[in-house]
């Protein structure tokens, strides 16, 4: 259990971080797994982060899929399926405004989920570094689909080739896209504001990017249900559940 948040400390941090966001030119937003907490997704870490006795680090390999391609599919098919009822909530509707109120070329979201309810709600441009549960990429020929919800195979294989499908997402020990990295790093680099939502920051390269927010001397916000890895970099910390703060926050701007 953590300690209730005094609600006035709440108030005062709320006014500070909508002061830092008015104050930035352009605002940069990095999100992680609990932004969609309140989607009914689970997050990967804390309880009931585990899956099938299964660390997410013993899953999210490409040995683990070599091994066992079909421990790794039912992991995977099962977050494909709890997707279908999953929507966007009010935390991720508060980003899609605040990129409306930034605009283009001024405001960045990037995103470590997989889950697809950023563009869901409506945000334009989404950054995802780890890549994106609809799509399937085959071990064979590399083609690239976009599967969205439909049901698939227990071991999918690829039409064109026959050969074993993966899911298109970015295992430990794997490369970053290359593209959407150099844009969140260049998104960073260039803001004079990062808000940290929903994530542990033990993940890397993702969570380097709050220690270059630190580096050009971007004020850091921090909206998590608990202290984290990024906390050490925050100037303001909201602590609750960020379908209740981005709304909050984004009202008083
Ligand atoms: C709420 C809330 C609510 C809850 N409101 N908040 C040592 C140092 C540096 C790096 C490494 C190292 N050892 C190993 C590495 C590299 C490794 C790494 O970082 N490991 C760490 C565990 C240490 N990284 C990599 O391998 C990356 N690639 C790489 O480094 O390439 C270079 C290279 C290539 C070749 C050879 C060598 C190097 C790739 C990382 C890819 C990670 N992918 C995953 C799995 C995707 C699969 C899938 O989705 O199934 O992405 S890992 C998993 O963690 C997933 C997430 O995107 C990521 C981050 O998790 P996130 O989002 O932070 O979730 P949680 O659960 O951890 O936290 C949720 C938070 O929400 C909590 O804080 C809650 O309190 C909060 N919360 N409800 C607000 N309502
Ligand atoms: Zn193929």
């Amino acid at each position: 259990m953590h300690p209730p948040v005094d609600p006035d400390d709440l108030t005062v941090a709320l006014e500070k971080a909508a002061r830092l966001i008015r104050q930035a030119n352009r605002l940069a937003v990095l999100t992680g797994a609990g932004i969609s907490a309140e989607s009914g997704l689970a997050t990967f870490r804390g309880a009931g982060g585990l899956w099938e006795g299964h660390a997410v680090e013993d899953v999210a390999t490409p040995m683990a899929f070599e091994r066992d391609p079909g421990l790794v599919w039912r992991f995977y098919n099962a977050r494909r399926a709890s997707l279908r009822t999953a929507r966007p909530n009010l935390g991720h509707e508060a980003l899609v405004r605040l990129e409306e109120r930034f605009g283009d070329g001024r405001f960045a979201l990037i995103t470590q989920n997989v889950d697809g309810l950023h563009r869901a709600a409506g945000s334009r441009r989404v950054l995802e570094l780890h890549g994106s549960l609809a799509r399937v990429r085959c071990t064979g020929c590399g083609i690239i689909e976009d599967r969205g919800q439909e049901e698939l195979a227990e071991l999918p294989h690829c039409t064109p080739c026959g050969a074993l499908l993966r899911p298109d997402i970015v295992w430990f020990h794997e490369m970053l896209p290359h593209d959407v990295w150099t844009a969140a790093a260049d998104a960073v680099a260039k803001c004079q504001c990062l808000m940290v939502v929903g994530t542990s920051a033990i993940v890397y390269p993702a969570a380097g990017l709050i220690a270059a927010a630190d580096f050009v001397d971007a004020r850091v916000i921090e909206v998590n249900l608990e202290r984290t890895a990024a906390s050490q970099h925050a100037n303001v910390h909201l602590l609750g559940p960020s379908g209740q703060i981005l709304p909050r926050l984004l009202r008083m701007l």
